[in-house]
């Protein structure tokens, strides 16, 4: 059997473009749709061009043109989908549901990997609003998919290290604190921080791996799963000082959603299971699901401590 062609959907996404990458990498046939919605946005129509010197393939398609996307479709063994979650208001992601009907329409599809990448979303039926809107509209399209019978893997990627890492999980910024450090509570309830160009590894691993058809792959390698408190240490470690801490209670966190904008609300909504709650790692793997540095033990994934050099 030779290895599957991908489709990537989202490709000049923050993730997309990294599946893009390892899909390359791994030697797949890889096509990138190119939406014409894209328009003037210059950046985005160079990236998909350097994909093509890359070896990519481009394919024309429109989410307004169901034929467009069944051809696309077509094309492939296997569909990525790296569609934007959160943000906005606008329900991006249950545009996947037209991805779902042309890959029923067109039949050929052997997996299906949505855009999911995150906290697993069939866990937070209890979550807080507007945080828990992604979670629905996740389970939304899942449900879709199964209804169609297309194999799929949905894949729960934890905390972008981008995100969460670097920051030592402040929320406003993308650095980390020179100073000041703010501990949710103790500090001890653990996470679990996975670089981007790993997600999309584990990603490509998965995709002709029948160890994972119709079963949620969760990154969740060992040396990564950290509580605040550990984070923050190995950054003191390179910083070689200490930083002042502060705790804050739960309480005080919800409390600071009110009167602030929709991307905020949010992300205190995901800061608050994730760290009071312990979302990510408060259950156990079972039945339906596969850890990924266990199925790929040959990845040698980014532990923090290095992962968190660059913003010395
Ligand atoms: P981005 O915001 O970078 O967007 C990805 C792509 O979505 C865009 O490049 C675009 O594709 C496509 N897109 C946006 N709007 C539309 C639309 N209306 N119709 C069709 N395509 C559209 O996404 P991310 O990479 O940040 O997110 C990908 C996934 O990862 C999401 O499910 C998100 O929830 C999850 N995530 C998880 C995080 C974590 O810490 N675990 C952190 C961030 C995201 P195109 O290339 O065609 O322009
Ligand atoms: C991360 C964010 C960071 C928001 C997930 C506000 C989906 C997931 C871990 O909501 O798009 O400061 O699981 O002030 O399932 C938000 C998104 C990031 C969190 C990014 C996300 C994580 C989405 C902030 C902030 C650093």
């Amino acid at each position: 059997m030779g290895k599957s062609k991908v489709l990537v959907v989202g490709g000049t996404g923050y993730l997309g473009r990294r599946i893009v990458k390892a899909s390359l990498e791994e030697g797949h046939e890889t096509y990138v749709l190119q939406r014409p919605e894209i328009g003037l946005d210059i950046d985005k129509l160079q990236m998909l061009f350097s994909f093509k010197r890359q070896g990519a393939r481009l394919v024309l398609a429109s989410f307004s043109d169901h034929q467009s996307l069944v051809d696309a479709v077509k094309k492939v063994d296997v569909v990525i989908c790296a569609m934007s979650g959160v943000h906005f208001r606008s329900h991006n992601l249950l545009m996947q549901l037209k991805l779902v009907e042309a890959i029923k329409d067109a039949g050929n599809v052997k997996r299906l990997l949505p855009s999911e990448f995150g906290m697993d979303p069939s866990r937070m039926g209890h979550a807080l609003e507007p945080g828990r809107v992604s979670f629905d509209e996740k389970m939304r399209v899942r449900q879709a998919i199964e209804e169609a019978n297309i194999p799929f893997t949905y894949v729960s990627a934890n905390c972008f290290a981008g995100y969460f890492a670097g920051n030592l999980s402040q929320m406003g910024t993308l650095l980390p604190p020179t100073d000041n450090v703010t501990i949710y509570g103790d500090g001890n309830v653990k996470a679990v921080f996975v670089d981007e160009d790993d997600v999309a590894t584990y990603t490509i691993k998965t995709i002709d791996d029948p160890r994972t058809l119709n079963k949620t792959l969760y990154i969740r390698p060992p040396d990564n799963i950290l509580s605040q408190r550990e984070l923050t240490h190995k950054w003191e470690k390179l910083l070689e000082r200490e930083l002042d801490k502060s705790s804050l209670s739960e309480h005080d966190l919800l409390a600071s959603m009110e009167g602030l904008d929709y991307a905020t609300q949010v992300g205190i909504g995901h800061f608050y299971h994730i760290y009071y709650e312990g979302c990510l790692t408060n259950f156990e793997i079972g039945e339906d699901g596969e850890e990924a540095s266990e199925l790929y033990p040959e990845v040698n994934y980014t532990r923090m401590d290095e992962y968190l050099r660059i913003y010395l």
